[in-house]
């Protein structure tokens, strides 16, 4: 079920960003034409990581959801990897009565679903889902975590059968092909934290985001926001 009325189509769409410049002219270039023909009210925030610390996108994310807002009344949010190309123009990029997951059969994952769990690559959430899970994690830096996180925050906060997915036609993705990128090394503490979660998504999360907004550039195909998001502890 949609969210009511056009209220699901004003859209920001959150890409968290260093250095991908080639993915990101692929994504503009086909992901536009597909937003249009989806008839969305939509703008594209790429969220670039100042500085060469260790990446952390969920807090590039927390940041492009804050950036965002201040621009807008946006009430639904899709967050996309940059390299993320949809396959089928029926993937809805529109929030839903639940947190949805869009990118269910990734190429680079033989068009499976790898775990049940998975929500990480392409997911959207209405304002109040986001609000109501106290958004993502800010604490995990570098490769993988931050995905598993928000799956439990929103498990926590909705029950386990609370998220929505396409059918796996409809959920078709490419994934650009890349090797892990320098300064996003495989996040060693990424269990620990997230056995945590229950515990501390009530003080972690957009409610505690911190960064410092350097430079907002406004193209015409998308709005390109660099912020610092400081290092780890
Ligand atoms: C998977 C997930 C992704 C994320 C990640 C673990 C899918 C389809 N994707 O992607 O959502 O959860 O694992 O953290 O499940 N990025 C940059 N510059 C960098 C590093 C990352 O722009 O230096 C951005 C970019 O938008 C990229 C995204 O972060 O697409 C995820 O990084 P990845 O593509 O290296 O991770 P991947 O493919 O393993
Ligand atoms: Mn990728």
């Amino acid at each position: 079920m949609l969210l009511k009325s056009s209220q699901s189509k004003v859209v920001a769409i959150i890409i968290p960003f260093r250095n991908r410049h080639q993915h990101l002219i692929q994504w503009l270039y086909y992901l536009h034409p597909v937003l249009q023909r989806q008839q969305l009210d939509y703008g594209v925030y790429i969220i670039n990581q100042d500085g060469e610390g260790v990446f952390n996108k969920a807090r590039l994310m927390n940041a492009g959801f804050a950036e965002a807002l201040k621009e807008y009344n946006y009430t639904c949010f899709v967050f996309s990897d940059v390299d993320l190309i949809p396959m089928n123009d029926r993937n809805f990029y529109g929030c839903f009565s639940k947190p949805r997951h869009l990118s269910v059969a990734v190429d680079k994952f033989d068009f499976i679903l790898p775990y049940s769990a998975i929500f990480g690559g392409v997911v959207s959430l209405s304002k109040e889902q986001f609000l109501a899970i106290n958004g993502f994690s800010n604490s995990y830096w570098g490769w993988g975590g931050e995905d598993d996180d928000i799956y439990q925050r929103i498990a926590i906060k909705y029950g386990k059968s609370s998220i929505a997915r396409p059918d796996m036609a409809t959920g078709r993705f490419k994934m650009i092909k890349h090797e892990r990128d320098v300064h996003n090394e495989l996040n060693l503490h990424r269990v620990e934290i997230l056995e945590r979660t229950s515990s501390t998504m009530e003080e972690d999360g957009i409610n505690s985001l911190r960064y410092t907004l350097n430079k907002i550039e406004k193209d015409t195909l998308y709005t390109f926001i660099t912020v610092d998001i400081g290092s780890p502890k």
